[in-house]
């Protein structure tokens, strides 16, 4: 039985690109019947400089959204990781396997820490071992997430292993990234070099799940593009990577391939595209932004939403860590 686990940071807003990348996946693999554990992982947001009066609510908010995006909380666990104990327990028996050279090379540790990684917090280095911890403490099969977090995943594979075989032990399954769909890695759009990001300094960079339809508008005409008009082939966007990102972002939207899109808009340029681009993402978002926005009227609902998932994840978590603990030889009394 496919078990699925996957989690957003309370970070700020989500936006677009955890949308497409990774928050479709968790809708569609619910409805196709798997077992769906979808965590709010706070305790991964704090590993950057947070707003401790906004923590709470950026937390319901992201819950909100699940819902929102068609989660159902009759069918899928929803939980706030902080709430579940044996996450940052598994963290730390994990971090005793983990290696130092291995968390140095993450992509995103380099990203978020920069230059001065000598100053970088303990938590930022250690996040994907916290990922792990989070992925296996539920022994999940499949994850599904963005490509951005590729290699955490493998991160997590690795460990499972090294457990198994430290252990002499099959107890954890190997866990399956789950990187599918027509938008893996959405750009931001002034930049279509970098992923769109929640803690990109511009707004401008990303389209939020609480932006309104003039917002949406707004961002969509001040991105970047170029000169050039569409071409009929998808080799015309190479070298093109805002073109490229714009084009990708409507038919993952629209549901339909890029191909179809460049069959619709060749020859025109972004003057005639942007406004279709606008119309297909507020036609989107806005049934979901407004029903988030219903959601977060009612604090109260969405924390009885949580607290019951976290019930059955706590359940699910214990039991696993209980069985960790006795693998690895920790003194449990007579
Ligand atoms: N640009 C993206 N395109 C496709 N998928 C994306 N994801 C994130 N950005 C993109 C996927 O969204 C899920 C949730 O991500 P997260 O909350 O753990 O944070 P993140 O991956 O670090 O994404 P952000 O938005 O850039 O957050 P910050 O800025 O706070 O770090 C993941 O499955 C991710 O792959």
């Amino acid at each position: 039985m496919k078990r699925i686990l996957s989690c957003m940071q309370p970070t700020s807003h989500l936006h677009l690109g955890n949308y497409l990348g990774a928050l479709k996946n968790f809708v569609a693999l619910q409805d196709e019947g798997a077992e769906c554990l979808y965590g709010v992982v706070d305790l991964h947001a704090i590993t950057v400089p947070y707003q401790r009066d906004g923590l709470a609510n950026a937390t319901r908010e992201i819950a909100a959204a699940y819902i929102a995006a068609g989660i159902d909380p009759k069918k899928s666990i929803l939980f706030a990781q902080s709430a579940i104990p044996a996450h940052s327990q598994l963290m730390w028996l994990l971090a005793t396997m983990s290696q130092m050279g291995k968390l140095e090379r993450m992509t995103q540790f380099k990203d978020k820490a920069g230059k001065n990684k000598e100053r970088a917090g303990l938590g930022l280095f250690a996040y994907p071992v916290l990922m792990a911890a989070d992925i296996l403490i539920y022994k999940a099969t499949h994850v599904p997430v963005g490509e951005d977090q590729k290699q955490h995943l493998e991160l997590a594979r690795e460990l499972a292993s090294t457990f198994n075989t430290r252990y002499e032990t099959d107890f954890f399954p190997q866990p399956e990234p789950y990187i599918s769909g027509p938008a893996t890695r959405v750009m931001s759009l002034r930049d279509g070099t970098q992923k769109m990001s929640k803690s990109a300094e511009s707004d401008l960079s990303r389209i939020n799940f609480t932006d309104d339809a003039d917002t949406i508008a707004k961002k969509i005409k001040k991105a970047k593009s170029d000169p050039d008009v569409l071409p009929e082939t998808l080799d015309g966007l190479e070298d093109r990577a805002e073109a490229k990102n714009l084009v990708n972002l409507y038919a993952a939207l629209a549901g339909i391939t890029n191909e179809d899109v460049l069959k619709e808009f060749a020859g025109k340029g972004f003057g005639d595209f942007k406004p279709a681009l606008v119309d297909v993402a507020v036609a989107h978002l806005a049934p979901i932004t407004a029903r988030m926005n219903e959601l977060m009227a009612d604090p109260a609902e969405i924390d009885a939403i949580l607290q019951a998932g976290n019930e059955k994840a706590r359940a699910m978590a214990g039991d696993v860590l209980s069985e960790v603990s006795e693998i690895m030889g920790f003194w449990k009394g007579s």
